[in-house]
């Protein structure tokens, strides 16, 4: 059916739904927009791909891709039942491959059929090629050995850690709390739980006792796994003394598995709570049969931020979920047997879960884990990983290509990179300069680069170059993955902009297996943040131009989501960590342009008429932030100003901060509305004048 835009539907007008606080930065079909696009270059299909003549890509030319996902988006049930069937293994099959759509918001995807996610990414490869290895684990030190883990051998270790999990009364459907290290110990964590059916929430470990706490609760963790430090850029991290203050407003945690990740002695352990993993696992044998799940049973849920309110848990099924990580994984990487896989995500990110864990693992690849930082010791980390282990997939971030750019080619040229692919990025929209830099400096020309664009919510790719197929363009995500119908939509009316040269907001017409199926304990709330907004649509919030070759050019988010370093921040949230301090009046926070993470947050803020101005207060409120969300969240410049520009019904305009912080003054628009014009040009003032 064609969809009807959301005001036909006297649901959600979306004119209401757009305008004012919740989505800002609306494009408008503006075909200039396309501008920049229509000028990029095309590159042709990586040398590399074709370079090994035994070696056929997965996807082998345009015409191939194009029948592909034309049939995976005319015949989905056909399409993913067939990739179903050989891409994982069932333990009951399905007969009903799909039911249900995006109107309705109840998608789901082999429904009847049984399986279980640490069979399919451990067990059926421990008994093919036990001896090959499956995980690589390298520390944040070029010096400490690294770890490699056969299949085999993740097979015991993943056991015993569940026979544990099972003792202390955990049963399927039951939620774990992970918090942990980017290690090898946090991929047995996860499987373990995938094991028994255990719903794992991973939190990334940079977050605060706060943001922990508030995550563990919500999803009612029975058990957290940690470790004792963290190890960053030759820094410890206290991980156990977080969790513990965490804990103590957590009382649904009623055992702590605790991994030795540098074993200091001062950790302190509560010994009726806190087990070390070692002791935890010992008494269980290293082999413990896989809980057989139903397709649509939960396998994780993964805590994001969004415009409003608290964080979303968002839930991801076991076979939905898991296909859409193996099927993009061997696609748009283009996986082959001796692959040697590297994503140098954090598992706290969904990027983690899916191609660090769930995609290589599904496809018995060797995976390969990094605890470290790209510039720490020396800003050759990445390549020196490359080089040491001939690796031949590369996945990382804008921010951190940029962060090693400025250390110029030498550190790069100093390593052989030849073994490498396929080169990814993912996380943020990758400028023409760095995705050339990419390109020219670390791919030699010779290897394939794709920018995959996708989200928490899709669980894999959506948009994407696939390697042996798609000429790619620099800042372009390409052309849709199998499964996704994209459309440019019209944000103010809902109406689909056909055609190419067209910008508005990114939708997707119809359910893919991966989509999350709903927020935990708030089905209204999916509802509500992505299909109402545009009936029969999923709503991905991010603003995008399809050029004249219909090539598709991520804009960047159209809601109140900051996207810093690739991490997503809500401005709420940022916000009310800032009022809830005891200086702080009001508080607006933007996303300015940042040379480095893309984004950074700028707070602007008016205190309490207790409080007067100080030099200390900026401090205060940043670690006011720091303490509620964590490091990732801190804001780059925390302005005092004696009030902030609202209209006269009291709405804070922060269409105005965001042009002043992105040093667009003159381009301010109408400020009549404002209850206060004057207040503008002393808030430009303050700003120019860096404290
Ligand atoms: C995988 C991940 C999702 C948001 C998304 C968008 C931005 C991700 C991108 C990209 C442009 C890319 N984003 N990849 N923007 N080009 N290749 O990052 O998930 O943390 O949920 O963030 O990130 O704005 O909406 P998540």
């Amino acid at each position: 059916p064609v969809a009807q835009p959301a005001s036909a539907t006297g649901e959600h007008p979306p004119g209401a739904a757009l305008v004012g606080t919740k989505y800002v930065k609306v494009p408008k079909n503006d075909p200039s927009q396309a501008k920049e696009a229509n000028d990029a270059p095309k590159f042709p299909i990586a040398p590399r791909m074709t370079a090994d003549k035994g070696r056929v890509p997965h996807v082998a030319s345009t015409q191939q891709y194009l029948e592909m996902w034309q049939r995976s988006v005319d015949k989905p049930a056909e399409f993913f039942a067939e990739q179903a069937r050989e891409l994982l293994s069932w333990m009951t099959p399905f007969s009903v491959a799909h039911h249900g759509d995006l109107h309705h918001g109840d998608a789901s995807w082999f429904l009847d059929g049984t399986l279980n996610a640490s069979y399919i990414c451990v067990d059926r490869h421990a008994f093919a090629t036990p001896d090959k290895v499956a995980i690589i684990y390298e520390a944040d030190h070029p010096d400490r050995p690294h770890v490699e883990i056969t299949y085999r051998e993740l097979l015991r270790q993943v056991c015993q850690l569940a026979g544990a999990l099972h003792a202390q009364g955990l049963r399927k459907g039951d939620a774990v709390g992970i918090y942990l290290p980017n290690t090898a110990h946090a991929v047995v964590a996860m499987l373990a739980c995938a094991r028994l059916g255990l719903v794992h929430s991973v939190i990334f470990a940079g977050f605060s006792a706060e943001a922990l706490r508030d995550r563990l609760r919500d999803c009612q963790c029975k058990v957290l796994i940690t470790a004792d430090q963290g190890m960053r850029a030759g820094k410890e991290i206290n991980i156990k003394s977080i969790a513990d203050e965490a804990l103590r407003e957590a009382p649904m945690v009623q055992k702590v598995i605790v991994h030795k990740r540098t074993g200091n002695p001062n950790v302190k352990m509560d010994p009726t709570r806190d087990i070390y993993w070692d002791e935890a696992v010992k008494s269980h044998r290293p082999y413990c049969p896989p809980v057989p799940m139903a397709a649509e049973d939960p396998l994780f849920m993964l805590y994001t931020s969004g415009s409003t309110g608290k964080p979303k848990g968002l839930m991801h099924t076991t076979a939905g979920y898991l296909l859409g990580a193996a099927l993009s994984t061997k696609y748009v990487f283009d996986v082959h047997e001796g692959d040697k896989f590297a994503c140098v995500a954090d598992v706290g990110w969904i990027t983690g879960h899916s191609y660090i864990v769930y995609g290589p693992l599904a496809l018995g690849t060797t995976t390969l884990v990094f605890e470290g930082v790209p510039t720490w010791p020396e800003p050759d980390m990445y390549w020196r990983l490359i080089q040491k282990h001939k690796l031949t997939q590369f996945y990382t971030s804008p921010t951190a290509l940029r962060a090693l750019r400025k250390f110029g080619d030498e550190p790069v040229k100093k390593y052989d990179l030849t073994s490498v692919r396929v080169l990814g990025s993912v996380g943020e929209p990758i400028d023409p300069n760095t995705w050339m830099w990419l390109h020219d400096v670390v791919g030699k020309g010779e290897a394939a680069i794709v920018d995959t664009y996708w989200q928490t919510e899709t669980g894999a790719h959506v948009l994407t170059p696939l390697p042996g197929a798609i000429e790619t363009k620099p800042g372009s995500a390409t052309v849709p993955f199998f499964g996704v119908r994209p459309a440019i939509l019209d944000p103010q009316t809902g109406e689909e902009l056909e055609g190419n040269d067209v910008s508005g907001v990114l939708a997707f017409k119809q359910a893919w297996p991966s989509m999350a199926r709903t927020v935990f304990g708030d089905h209204d709330r999916y509802l509500e943040t992505y299909v109402r907004p545009y009936p029969g649509y999923y709503f991905t919030g991010d603003g995008c131009t399809r050029d004249h070759d219909g090539y598709l050019w991520i804009k960047g988010r159209v809601d109140d989501v900051i996207n810093n370093a690739g991490h997503r921040l809500s401005v709420a949230e940022i916000e009310s960590a800032l009022t809830a301090h005891e200086t702080c009046a009001e508080a607006a926070v933007v996303g300015a342009p940042d040379e480095i993470a893309g984004q950074c947050v700028i707070a602007f803020v008016t205190l309490k008429h207790t409080h007067i101005p100080t030099s200390e207060i900026p401090a205060l409120l940043t670690y006011a932030v720091r303490r509620s969300i964590g490091p990732i969240a801190t804001p780059k410049r925390i302005i005092i100003v004696p009030d902030l520009p609202k209209t006269r019904s009291g709405k804070v305009m922060r269409r105005i901060l965001r042009k002043i912080v992105a040093n667009e003054t003159d381009s301010l628009g109408d400020l009549s509305t404002l209850s206060d014009p004057s207040v503008v040009q002393t808030i430009i003032d303050l700003h120019n004048n860096k404290q």
